[in-house]
């Protein structure tokens, strides 16, 4: 007699953000019982702030009650691109030093078998030998520009690993490059580059305005499509056996200009018009290119088909057609009238 497979319920905290709903598209379109596809006997739970906030440990005690997780996959933050790191330090660190902790700690309480955390690139040192790798998250520190969030980030390494050494939990992290797609903050003064720039460029279509891209254009970046990380995060839930973070990114032979992602931008909204840099705003980290060579040993080393990432100019025009058909119920940060 086959026996059914235990039930698992996969809780995904931020579920309703940029990579949660990258995780719900990817869960509705592979195959199930495929490799990053839903698994017979496992239920996936996506929370949004509406759940409760997860700084109130109270709050996350009861959601843990209410659904029993087995497994986290912990995405929810206070996220913002470089303008909102560099006016809200502090806040970022509070805030994201509350949420791991009550996260980590309630996963422990409850004996979940497996949490996956998420943090960025923000957390490596600023100075240090290029290309980062997942041995240099703690040898100096961050950017000046986000030191709050990437200290607040950089501790759930330090307590994954705590953790693991007094109660044997199984704790890990990923480490995502800058992530973009479907779904994505489009607020231009406190998102990240790519969605602000297209929602720049969607006004200045709309308007005939100026197109104004902030800083020099020069600093460089690795994008991740939240699409592809959300079938990486999959694989890290069932395959990546190790505590110590893996580095979820393109190569690093694949940084691009801000000018480069301005560029396709345009293109694909189709914007004619005067384009133009602010130079008085800040260009930010210039570059931290981070090595993707842990994480394609490992995914590739099945004898299974090589992981494939999405051509960028597809992902920004998969994402730009997103935005301009959700315009009205994106998040913009502009207030309905
Ligand atoms: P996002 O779109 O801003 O989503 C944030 C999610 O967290 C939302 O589901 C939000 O709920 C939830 N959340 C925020 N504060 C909360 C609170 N106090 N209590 C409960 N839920 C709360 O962010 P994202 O871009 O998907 O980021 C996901 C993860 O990736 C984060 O850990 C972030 O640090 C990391 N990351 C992001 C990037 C990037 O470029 N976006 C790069 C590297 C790493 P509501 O929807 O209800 O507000
Ligand atoms: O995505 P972004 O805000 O984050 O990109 P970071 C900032 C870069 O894009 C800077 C330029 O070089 C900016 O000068 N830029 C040009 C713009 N136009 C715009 C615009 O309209 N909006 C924004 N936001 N930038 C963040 C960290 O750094 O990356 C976080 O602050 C986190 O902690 C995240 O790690 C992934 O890559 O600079």
């Amino acid at each position: 007699m086959s026996s059914s497979p235990a039930k698992q319920v996969v809780l995904v905290t931020g579920g309703s953000g940029l990579v949660g709903q990258g995780l719900q598209w990817v869960l509705e379109n592979e195959p199930v019982g495929s490799r990053y596809g839903k698994l017979e006997g496992e239920e996936w739970v996506f929370l949004s702030s509406k759940d409760g906030d997860l700084k109130d440990a109270a709050a996350v005690e009861a959601i843990f009650q209410k659904y029993k997780p087995t497994h986290v996959i912990h995405l929810a933050a206070l996220v913002g691109g470089l303008f909102r790191n560099m006016r809200e330090k502090l806040t970022f660190l509070r805030d994201n030093l509350l949420i791991n902790d009550n996260v980590l700690e309630t996963s422990h309480q409850h004996k979940v078998t497996k949490l996956v955390s998420c943090l960025s690139t923000c957390v490596f040192p600023d100075k240090v030998e290029y290309p980062l790798d997942e041995t240099k998250v703690h040898l100096g520190p961050p950017h000046q520009s986000n030191f709050g969030y990437a200290h607040g980030k950089r501790l759930v390494d330090v307590q994954n690993h705590a953790y693991n050494d007094q109660f044997g939990d199984n704790f890990t992290s990923v480490i995502p490059t800058n992530i973009f797609g479907p779904g994505d903050n489009y607020s231009i003064e406190d998102g990240h580059v790519l969605p602000g720039l297209c929602h720049k460029a969607y006004l200045a279509k709309k308007n005939g305005t100026p197109f104004v891209v902030w800083g020099s254009g020069k600093p460089l970046r690795q994008f991740i499509y939240s699409r592809d990380l959300a079938k990486l995060f999959i694989w890290t839930l069932r395959e990546y056996e190790e505590i110590d973070p893996v580095i979820l990114s393109v190569g690093e032979d694949e940084e691009v200009s801000i000018k480069t992602v301005a560029d396709a931008v345009v293109k694909s909204i189709g914007f004619t018009g005067e384009y133009k840099f602010d130079t008085s705003k800040s260009d930010g980290q210039f570059r931290k290119p981070a090595s993707n060579e842990k994480l394609l040993r490992l995914i590739n080393s099945k004898g299974v088909e090589p992981f494939k990432f999405t051509p960028f100019e597809q992902a920004i025009d998969e994402s730009v057609a997103w935005f301009v058909e959700n315009y009205d119920t994106a998040r913009t940060g502009v207030i309905p009238q």
